[in-house]
């Protein structure tokens, strides 16, 4: 038997909201389902000797007589210690603090294009206060296993000398964000962040989502997290723990109720269980501007007065050339410097530059983002007056409402099978191990769907799903879609799987490919090229079709490729996404495009569905198995 919560009917709260339901007296809920026996703590917790969270918390505490945080040119230049004071003297003064993102492979040439971002705008009346520090994913390896492991796209930093240049580029704060929390190396990279000066770390969002390829360590994982995490705590200068939600679980919810859900939980643990200040972050996937706001305006009310991190772009509205994105661009600018100005919370406002949906961007294209933001300043102000105020409200606080008991019931259910909820790895590692689609299934504030396949009827629905649902209908309407349903009538098995964390490309292939009439298998995300083989033989595929994103394509192919011999395969590979590499011995560190070399390699490289429909048709039409 399983518990199935139901949620009460939706109600609006008026501010100020103070979460109330600590206790479970408020939620509803049923005892149902039959597959109860895999919902038990053996299914996530099968192992007998786990690292007990407290232990590990104190061997990070006890890092922190070695690595306590040093100096920046940030610090020296503003007189402060650490970014919430200066974030808080910030929101005092009125200002609507700018963020700009930036990692380019090589170190040096990432020092050079921060100082050059930074120094254009100042002459230009723009002042970037923050920049966030792509890493690249191979950072999240120990740093031996580095220089064996894949590269993406991101800055390799070789040592706690590569991260203190950084911090002294230019006087914005700088924060180390991604594969810093939720990887092996956690600890390390937290160590040499620290004694470079860094007073916001993090990205506990990757910790649920992100896979390095070819590791599955998740204890090791989580253990070096909560150390890291401990560590941190400990610093007598207060450090900001940043979670980007979107990078999480964000990502694959159907409920924005879940989304602000996951913002309490990632508090409670964060700050009642580690004792730390917790950041959140969101935005690539909140596409209208009355949740997006309502949303702010719901985490102002649970951050205890700590000041947010930033608010990232919505970045998949970027889908066209520069200028369709500028508007993507100019709608969700508007939306947050309104957010910040009437309700500051201290999110810095990123304003992602119009290059995004191609590659990583370049300097020049992130200081004409930059000073984008800075004349959006200066115009929103004049929108405020025409937003309807009360409607955020109702949403923020259902949010704040349904996002408490989606808290509530996710740590009640675990108790409930024996997860000691008051240990942060326990705790983090089930939570990871259950996946968000099982989280928001078991836990989620919306009423049970009928159908099969579907999860809740979403409280405050997410708009991603929906959006890719839209545009994989759009496509069946079209020629290509008609031509692709006339093939579907051969039964050809197609396999789909992602390399990397990016979901949404294999989601919409998934729907199209289905609503079409093929036979789909799903291939997983982040799967490893053996895994994807054996899957393929397992299911007897007729075609493997790959989405890839984090420039990747070429060395993934070939190993794919390789597997599929050993293993004696022989089938067509499709691939779409990003298909772009930074070459070795790049002296710009710019990924650029492998479509060739892949088509070289003998697979099949697709812009988009079309792409995948006269792919199709050559392997298949006049197939004998009509
Ligand atoms: C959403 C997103 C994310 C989400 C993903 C959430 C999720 N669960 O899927 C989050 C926030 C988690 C994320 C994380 C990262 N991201 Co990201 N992300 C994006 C974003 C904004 C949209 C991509 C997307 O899903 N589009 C929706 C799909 C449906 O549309 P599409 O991409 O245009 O796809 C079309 C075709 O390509 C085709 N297609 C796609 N796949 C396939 C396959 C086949 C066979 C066929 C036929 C067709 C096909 O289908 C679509 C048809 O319209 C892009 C930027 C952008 N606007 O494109 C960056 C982007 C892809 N991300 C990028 C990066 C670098 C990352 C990170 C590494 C950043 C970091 N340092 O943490 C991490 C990834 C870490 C990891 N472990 O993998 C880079 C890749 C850079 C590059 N290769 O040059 C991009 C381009 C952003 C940028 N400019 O830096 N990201």
């Amino acid at each position: 038997m399983a518990l199935v919560f139901v949620s009460a009917p939706l109600v609006v709260f008026e501010f100020p909201y103070a979460p109330s339901c600590k206790s479970l007296d408020c939620i509803q809920f049923e005892v149902m389902t039959d597959n109860d026996a895999v919902f038990g703590r053996e299914t996530f917790l099968p192992e007998q000797d786990l690292p007990k969270g407290d232990v590990l918390l104190s061997d990070g505490r006890r890092m922190a007589g070695d690595w306590q945080v040093g100096s920046s040119t940030f610090q020296r230049e503003f007189g402060f210690k650490n970014e919430i004071d200066y974030k808080l003297a910030m929101i005092e003064a009125g200002r609507v603090m700018q963020h700009a993102h930036l990692g380019l492979r090589e170190p040096s040439l990432t020092v050079e294009a921060t100082k050059q971002v930074y120094d254009t705008c100042i002459k230009r009346g723009a002042r970037i206060d923050r920049f966030g520090m792509c890493l690249d994913w191979s950072m999240g390896y120990p740093r031996d296993q580095r220089k064996t492991r894949p590269g993406g796209t991101g800055i390799l930093l070789q040592d706690a000398e590569e991260f203190w240049r950084l911090t002294h580029s230019s006087p914005a704060a700088m924060h180390f964000g991604d594969f810093m929390l939720g990887f092996p190396a956690a600890v390390e990279n937290t160590c040499a962040a620290l004694a470079a000066g860094a007073t916001t770390i993090g990205n506990l969002g990757q910790y649920f989502t992100f896979r390095l390829p070819g590791y599955n360590d998740d204890v090791e994982t989580t253990a070096e997290t909560v150390k890291a995490l401990g560590l941190i705590a400990a610093q007598t200068v207060p450090v900001l723990i940043h979670s980007n939600l979107d990078d999480g679980y964000a990502a694959m919810f159907e409920d924005l109720t879940s989304a602000l859900g996951q913002a309490i939980l990632e508090k409670y643990i964060v700050t009642d269980l580690i004792g730390a200040s917790y950041a959140v972050c969101y935005g690539h996937h909140f596409t209208e501007p009355l949740t997006r706001i309502a949303f702010q305006r719901a985490l102002s009310k649970i951050s205890n007065g700590l000041p947010g991190s930033q608010i990232y772009g919505a970045t998949v509205l970027y889908k066209g050339n520069h200028a369709e994105n500028y508007a993507g661009l100019s709608s969700y600018l508007l939306a947050d410097v309104i957010a910040q100005r009437l309700r500051p919370t201290g999110h810095a406002v990123n304003s992602v530059p119009v290059s995004e949906n191609e590659r990583i961007p370049d300097a020049t294209e992130i200081i004409d983002a930059q000073l984008h933001l800075k004349r959006m300043v200066e115009l929103a102000e004049g929108y405020a007056p025409l937003l309807d105020l009360e409607k955020i409200d109702q949403i923020a606080a259902t949010l704040l409402i349904e996002g408490q008991r989606f808290a509530d019931r996710v740590l009640f259910g675990l108790n409930e099978i024996g997860v000691d909820t008051a240990d942060p790895f326990e705790l983090l590692l089930v939570l990871r191990r259950m996946g968000g689609r099982m989280l928001e299934q078991r836990f989620g504030g919306g009423l049970q769907k009928a159908e099969p396949t579907s999860l809740r009827q979403p409280v405050v629905p997410a708009t991603t799903y929906r959006e890719i649902q839209e545009e994989a209908d759009e496509f069946l309407k079209s020629d290509a879609g008609r031509e692709l349903a006339e093939l579907a009538k051969i039964p050809v098995r197609i396999l789909t799987a992602t390399t990397d964390v990016h979901e949404h490309g294999k989601k919409l292939l998934d729907s199209v490919f289905a609503k079409a009439g093929f036979d789909v298998v799903d291939g997983g995300i982040s799967s490893d090229p053996d895994h994807v083989v054996s899957l393929a033989q397992q299911n007897n595929a007729d075609v493997i079709a790959l989405s890839t994103y984090n420039g990747v394509a070429l060395r993934y192919i070939k190993q794919l490729l390789a597997e599929m011999e050993q293993a004696g395969l022989d089938l067509p590979v499709l691939i779409g996404g990003r298909l772009n590499e930074i070459p070795d011995g790049s002296n710009t560190s710019l990924p650029v495009d492998v479509s060739k070399k892949l088509v070289e390699c003998g697979v099949m490289p697709c812009t988009d569905l079309e792409g995948a429909c006269r792919n199709l048709q050559v392997l298949f039409r006049g197939s004998r198995r009509i």
